[in-house]
């Protein structure tokens, strides 16, 4: 099968192509700006396969995501190209509802004309996959998790405009009866995250004995979920979905940030006891503005419904991915002498 994959230059996106091309799984074709957030080492490595090709273009450009469609001739899309990060929504929100809002509409109006002129059997076949967050349904008490009916309550610009996108392909699945799915995960961690999210920024402020953030009182909870088990349920919805359906994916792995930091100082210690004990670089800092409480997720739909479980615990992944960004100082370095430098982001108004 041949896949259009947005945003696959990213951090989920290239677990996915990963996924895809070690499992022989299908031909995959990114489509992707390369934005700030796409770092292009991570690419390419599969450069010159032949199950493999690369797009960079935009998603809001519809000539550009229309020859893509032409040139592809995909059976089904995942859509993961979005801009991901919290902070830098409430920085800016209007690159969010660009492309995150608009670019899913560009998308869904060629995925519509393409599947339209599809033979019937291979329309039958098609899937328009949406990756969306668990954001989307607000924040939790102490009590309860998200599940395939919790109303959308989404509470910062980042949720907004993912909530937005989620209605535009259930509306394109219900209005023209494009063959969609769509999936809600949880925080994912692992290789190749951009270091403005709080896993990799703490790995990499630690690592250089530079303050380790944590926002307001650090009892903020996620759930956290391994990429390469997302990679794993994503390539599951696709192939086992049902059209029209939701998929919550969850890590079964929830943690107060506090701890998650406490984790990595531990783990660095165990790897560069020099700079220990890593635990002293703990700084708590003004709270990000709206900050979500916390999320969690029933995973049991999943489970039923596709046959997928995470299997990757807290502790073993962390440990995964503090190696990881020990080993590979050529992909992030580029990066904190570069775009980004391990600072603060999503601060104002606060
Ligand atoms: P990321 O920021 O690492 O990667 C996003 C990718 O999209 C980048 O390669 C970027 O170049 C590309 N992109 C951005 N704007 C584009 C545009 N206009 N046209 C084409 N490509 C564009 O994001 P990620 O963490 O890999 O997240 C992937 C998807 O999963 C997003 O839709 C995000 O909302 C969703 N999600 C992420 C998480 C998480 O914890 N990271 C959790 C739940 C859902
Ligand atoms: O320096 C920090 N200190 C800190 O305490 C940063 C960057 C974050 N935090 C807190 C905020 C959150 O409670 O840690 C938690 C995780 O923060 P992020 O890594 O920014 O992730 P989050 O805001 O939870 O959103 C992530 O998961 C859901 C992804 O970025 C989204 O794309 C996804 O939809």
């Amino acid at each position: 099968m041949r896949v259009l994959v947005t945003g696959g230059a990213g951090f989920i996106g290239s677990a996915v192509v990963r996924h895809g091309l070690a499992n022989r799984l299908g031909q995959v074709f990114v489509l992707d700006a390369m934005t700030y957030a796409a770092n292009p080492l991570t690419l390419k490595p599969h450069h010159g396969h032949s199950d493999f090709g690369l797009i960079e273009r935009d998603i809001c450009d519809a000539e550009a995501v229309r020859a893509a469609f032409e040139q592809v001739q995909p059976d089904a899309v995942m859509h993961l190209a979005a801009e991901s990060h919290v902070d830098r929504s409430i920085d800016g929100p209007g690159q969010f509802v660009q492309t995150n809002v608009v670019g899913t509409q560009v998308l869904l109006s060629a995925a519509l004309d393409y599947w339209q002129a599809l033979p019937a059997d291979r329309r039958a076949a098609f899937r328009f996959h949406h990756i969306s967050t668990d954001e989307v349904f607000g924040s939790l008490g102490e009590e309860g998790m998200f599940s395939e009916d919790t109303a959308y309550n989404p509470r910062s610009p980042y949720s907004a405009s993912k909530a937005a996108s989620d209605h535009l392909v259930r509306a394109w699945g219900h209005t023209y009866g494009l063959p969609v799915v769509l999936t809600n995960c949880s925080n994912n961690y692992g290789p190749f995250q951009f270091p403005e999210k709080l896993i990799p920024l703490v790995i990499l402020r630690g690592l250089r004995g530079e303050a380790m953030p944590v926002y307001g009182d650090g009892l903020n909870v996620r759930d956290w979920l391994y990429v390469d088990d997302h990679a794993e349920a994503l390539w599951t919805a696709l192939l086992k979905g049902e059209p029209g359906a939701t998929y919550l994916i969850g890590g079964e792995c929830e943690r107060r940030n506090i701890d998650v930091v406490r984790a990595i100082a531990r783990t660095l210690d165990e790897f560069r006891p020099v700079g220990a004990p890593h635990e002293r670089l703990i700084e708590f800092v003004t709270d990000r503005p709206g900050h979500d409480r916390r999320y969690a997720i029933d995973t049991s739909g999943a489970r039923e419904r596709l046959g997928w479980k995470p299997s990757t615990g807290f502790e073993a992944g962390i440990r995964r991915t503090v190696e990881w960004y020990l080993d590979n100082e050529a992909w992030w370095r580029p990066i904190v002498e570069g775009s980004y430098r391990l600072d603060r982001l999503g601060a104002v108004g606060s």
